[in-house]
């Protein structure tokens, strides 16, 4: 069961981060600095932060104040290797996720280099993608695989997390569609599409939206409500690339673990962008060329051990970058390497974790407000845990 949060609080919180009119210029200082030079400097007039991300707002990102595109190469990168590197459930060295309860033994003896499908995983459809291969980029070419059943084989081991992944795949998730492509074109989808172990979903390019009523979607100041829907589940090893997700952003993207995201903009975050939930297996999550944009809590969230890097983004307008869930320990590392933010709220990243490290290099960011946010760029975070490289 996931723990309650003060949606009082939050709205409160909220509403003098983010109520401020689209039209208005009177945006505070904005911050600058770099993470090398904590020193940081005022720049007035900077960015006009808070653009209404509210409900109604079909964001244009490429409107989105101040954010840069560091991103070169981002657009029509279609040459990502898909899973070749993402090997497996094994864990990143030094994270110790959990292993999946009946997909573990399976999965490090099948394909080679690929991992492969957990022992449960019905069976029909998915087998055949390669590491490396390239997916038919036709949507519903794997309709007939049952989702429930393969993500069945990542329950994992411990009781309590079982029940509450369980809880994930019936009640939350609602009915899933398979696909490993869409054909670039925009369209509104009404159910989560769920990407198998081990293959690549290349959006072509596409837009998507959610249907509102179909995927659960808050649009209401913040777009915090629980039990949002996600416009993708990505299976363990399964990458997403070439996609732009747009207003409302309801529960972004659910990453079981070994997962990569290339070339993928959210135009506007909704409860956040793409998160690894506590009862999901984690591993290592690459995420690169990518934006986002307009996350009033958290862009991307992470409730299981991760090894995460984030290369190669530009965002604006967010609570927090990277967020571990709040009140845990467990190990997290974080790499960012080349990402250029503004309009943060809160931090760059934070947890209350002594298990998180970050290392940063080339990293950028702009705070809206006023006033020294020096201490939470790396929130919460020991300074010891800290690496510029
Ligand atoms: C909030 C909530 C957590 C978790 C998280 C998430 O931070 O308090 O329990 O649900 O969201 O995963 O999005
Ligand atoms: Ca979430």
């Amino acid at each position: 069961m996931k723990p309650q949060r003060s949606l009082v609080g939050l709205a409160l919180a909220l509403t003098s981060a983010c109520s401020s009119a689209p039209s208005s210029p009177s945006v505070p200082n904005t911050v600058v600095a770099s993470a090398g030079n904590p020193s940081v400097t005022a720049q007035s007039g900077a960015a006009a932060g808070s653009s209404a991300g509210g409900a109604g707002a079909t964001a244009n990102a490429a409107g989105a104040a101040g954010a840069r595109a560091v991103s070169s190469g981002a657009a029509g990168s279609a040459s990502v290797q898909p899973t070749a590197a993402s090997g497996a459930q094994a864990p990143a060295a030094g994270v110790g996720s959990q292993q999946p309860a009946t997909a573990g033994a399976d999965i490090t003896t099948t394909t080679a280099g690929a991992g492969g499908q957990p022992a449960t995983a019905g069976g029909s459809g998915v087998g055949s993608n390669e590491a490396g291969s390239t997916a038919s980029g036709a949507p519903g070419d794997c309709q007939s695989i049952d989702a429930v059943a393969v993500l069945r084989g990542y329950a994992p081991q411990d009781e309590e997390a079982a029940a509450d992944f369980e809880d994930y795949l019936t009640s939350e998730l609602g009915s899933l569609t398979c696909a490993t492509g869409g054909n670039g074109d925009a369209r509104t989808i009404t159910q989560t599409i769920f990407v198998p172990p081990n293959t690549s979903y290349d959006g072509h390019g596409e837009k998507l939206t959610a249907d509102v009523a179909a995927m659960r979607c808050d649009t209401s100041e913040g777009e915090q409500a629980e039990h949002q829907r996600p416009y993708f589940v990505l299976a363990p090893g399964a990458t997403l690339k070439n996609v732009t997700i747009t207003y409302p952003g309801c529960e972004g993207v659910h990453m079981l673990g070994d997962n990569t995201l290339e070339n993928v903009v959210w135009e506007d975050a909704g409860e956040d962008a793409a998160s690894v939930r506590s009862y999901f297996p984690g591993g290592k999550i690459t995420i690169s060329h990518s934006e986002g944009h307009k996350a009033a809590d958290k862009m991307f969230q992470f409730n299981a051990a991760c090894d995460v890097k984030i290369e190669s983004f530009s965002g604006s307008d967010m609570g927090k970058l990277v967020r571990q869930n709040g009140g845990k320990d467990f190990p997290l590392k974080i790499d960012l390497n080349t990402v250029n933010l503004t309009g943060v709220i809160s931090a760059v990243v934070q947890s209350d974790s002594p298990q998180c490290f970050v290392r940063h290099h080339a990293l950028e960011y702009a705070f809206t407000g006023s006033g020294d946010k020096a201490d939470r760029v790396f929130r919460d975070i020991p300074p010891g845990n800290i690496t510029e490289y």
